[in-house]
Formats: C-alpha cells, sequence, structure tokens
C-alpha cells in the first residue's frame, strides 16, 4: 500500500480484514493515534499479503528511494521506517538489509491509494507520474484505490465517475485499474450498507494479486534470459577480446576499440559466433580499416 498520509491506506486494509475475515487488526489513525510508522503484514492467512506503508507528505527524492527500499525487500515487515527528519534512531535489530532481498521477499504488486477530496492531489499527480513509470519499468501494473471519506460523494454516480475519471487521467492509472471505495471509518457509516464499495475493495485485491502473480512470472522470465545470456557470453570468446585483440595488432586507440565494442553490445552482440552470424549486416556501418581487420579475423 503506498500512498499519502492520512490518504487511507490503513484503512482499506481494516476494511479488507472486516470483509474476508470479519476481525479487525490494522489500527488507522485518528485523534490522538499517528499514522502507520512500520512496515506491516496483514492477513497472512491467505495466499497473499497487504504489506502497510509509512505516507509520505512530500513525494521527494528521499521518499522514493524509501520505496525503492520496500519494493527490493531493504525494509522488511516489522521495521520501523525511520526518515532523516525523525528523532529516534534504528535500533539495532532494526537495520535495514544492504543487499536485494530474494525475489521471494519482495513486495510483487503495489496498491496506490490517494484520498478524493485531497487539497494536495494536484501537487502530487506530476510526482505520482514519475513514480508510476518507474513502477512499470520494474515490471509493477500497480492498482489506483480512490478512497471516499464522504458516503454520500460515492452514492452519488455522476460524482464517484467524474472523481475516478480524474484522478486515473490525472496520476496515470488506466480506468479499468482505477476503483473508489468508501473510507467507512472515516465516513463512520456501516461497512454492510454499501455492496458496491465492498465489491470494489475485492476488485482491488483481485486485480493487485493478479497483478502481483504477473510480475513474478516476469522476474523470473528475465532471471532466466539474463542468466542464458550469462552462460553464454562465458562459454564463448567475447568480442570485447576478439577487438582487443584485434586493436591490439593494429596500435588502435583504446577509445576506438571501445566505441566498436559499444556499438556490437547496442546490437546485442556479445560473442564471436554472433558477430560471424550477423556480420552482413554489420559491416555496412564500419569504415574500412575496421571492417577488413575483422573480416581477416573472423577468416571471411
Ligand atoms: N473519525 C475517524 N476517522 C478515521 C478513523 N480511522 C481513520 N480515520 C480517518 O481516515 C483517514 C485515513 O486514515 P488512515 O487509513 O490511517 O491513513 P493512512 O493512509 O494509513 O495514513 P499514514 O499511515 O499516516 O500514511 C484519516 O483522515 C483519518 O483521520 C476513525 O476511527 N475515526
Ligand atoms: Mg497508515
Amino acid at each position: 500500500m503506498i500512498g499519502p498520509t492520512g490518504s487511507g491506506k490503513t484503512s482499506f486494509i481494516n476494511i479488507a480484514e472486516k470483509l474476508l475475515t470479519d476481525k479487525t487488526t490494522a489500527i488507522t489513525q485518528s485523534e490522538g493515534k499517528e499514522g502507520t510508522l512500520q512496515l506491516e503484514e496483514y492477513l497472512p492467512e491467505f495466499n497473499f499479503r497487504l504489506i502497510d506503508t509509512r505516507g509520505y507528505f512530500h513525494l521527494d527524492r528521499k521518499q522514493f528511494d524509501e520505496l525503492k527500499n520496500i519494493l527490493t525487500g531493504k525494509i522488511r515487515p516489522g521495521q520501523t521506517i525511520v526518515r532523516d527528519d525523525d528523532d529516534e534512531d534504528l535500533l539495532p535489530e532494526q537495520s535495514w538489509r544492504t543487499d536485494e532481498a530474494p525475489l521471494g521477499e519482495q513486495i510483487h504488486g503495489v496498491i496506490c491509494v490517494m484520498e478524493d477530496s485531497d487539497p494536495r492531489l494536484k501537487q502530487y499527480t506530476t510526482r505520482m507520474k514519475s513514480i508510476k513509470e518507474y513502477l512499470k519499468n520494474e515490471g509493477y501494473s500497480p492498482v489506483s484505490a480512490l478512497a471516499f471519506e464522504k458516503e454520500e460523494e460515492f452514492k452519488n454516480i455522476y460524482k464517484r465517475r467524474h472523481t475516478v475519471e480524474y484522478l486515473s487521467s490525472a496520476i496515470g492509472s488506466p480506468i479499468d485499474r482505477t476503483f473508489p471505495f468508501i473510507n467507512h471509518l472515516a465516513s463512520g457509516t456501516d461497512i454492510s450498507m454499501d455492496p458496491d464499495s465492498a465489491l470494489n475493495v475485492l476488485d482491488i485485491l483481485d486485480t493487485a494479486v493478479m497483478a502481483a502473480e504477473k510480475f513474478i512470472r516476469v522476474q523470473l522470465q528475465r532471471k532466466k534470459t539474463s542468466n542464458e545470456r550469462e552462460a553464454r557470453s562465458s562459454e564463448l570468446p567475447s568480442v570485447v577480446e576478439f577487438i582487443k585483440n584485434i586493436g591490439r595488432a593494429h596500435n588502435w586507440e583504446q577509445v576506438r576499440m571501445d566505441a566498436l565494442v559499444r556499438m556490437l553490445h547496442r546490437k546485442d552482440i556479445y560473442d564471436v559466433s554472433a558477430l560471424r552470424k550477423y556480420w552482413g549486416s554489420i559491416r555496412r556501418e564500419l569504415t574500412l580499416g575496421p571492417r577488413s581487420a575483422i573480416e581477416r579475423a573472423l577468416s571471411l
């Protein structure tokens, strides 16, 4: 769960607990109660877990790094999410990992919670877009949850649709991955009175779990591909060595050899057999000197 402080991340978990188990353990912020400070895990009895995080006021560079540390499992559930401006230091058992956690201990899906009438919404939108971009590159497909603090705003279908459409386009979240729900804790209304909202909460979970499964498949495939590439390049003579040998024989300058290797790597040519195979299309891009030197070395 990510999102600005007070947007309703913990409330969402509390509502999901209520719907799925009828028991609630997640403690929200309300009079006298501070917001979430620790990374906490909920609903362990299911085949997924919801991880609550600390909200942000300003989505700056540091909080972007904090998000990366959470996603890669460097901050684990049970640990306090400390920030530079906090008074307290970390206890020894609270120290974060320095390396990335194994895939199983990383975060596989993201639910982004925003509040419908948050006055900060406008200033968040550009920053949210950069986060969305980052998440997309990492292979995540985030789900957006829009918390309504007033039941009547949700019940007004026209207003509800307008707010959802606004948020969806403002933060670049596709409309079929943007769901509104009522924050019953804030509105003080009865959860069982709003089946539409309850269904949306379940849809958010369902969509997030499917996205998480896809994330895992993509990560495993990425790992497999990079292992295969590594295995191939460790067996076969690399183009780096190959070009270096030719360069030495012809007294080429280092920058020239580096540029040549970079050009080949850009074309996904890492070993000599690939260079031989695709030589026909590569040779045209080379000047006469390197072209004939490489052809001689390839015995073409
Ligand atoms: N009246 C009332 N309001 C509540 C209650 N619980 C939550 N809220 C309100 O619901 C909104 C969302 O609260 P949370 O779900 O704790 O927000 P959060 O996103 O987890 O916030 P952080 O943990 O600080 O990041 C806030 O405006 C709270 O004041 C409650 O029991 N009573
Ligand atoms: Mg919270």
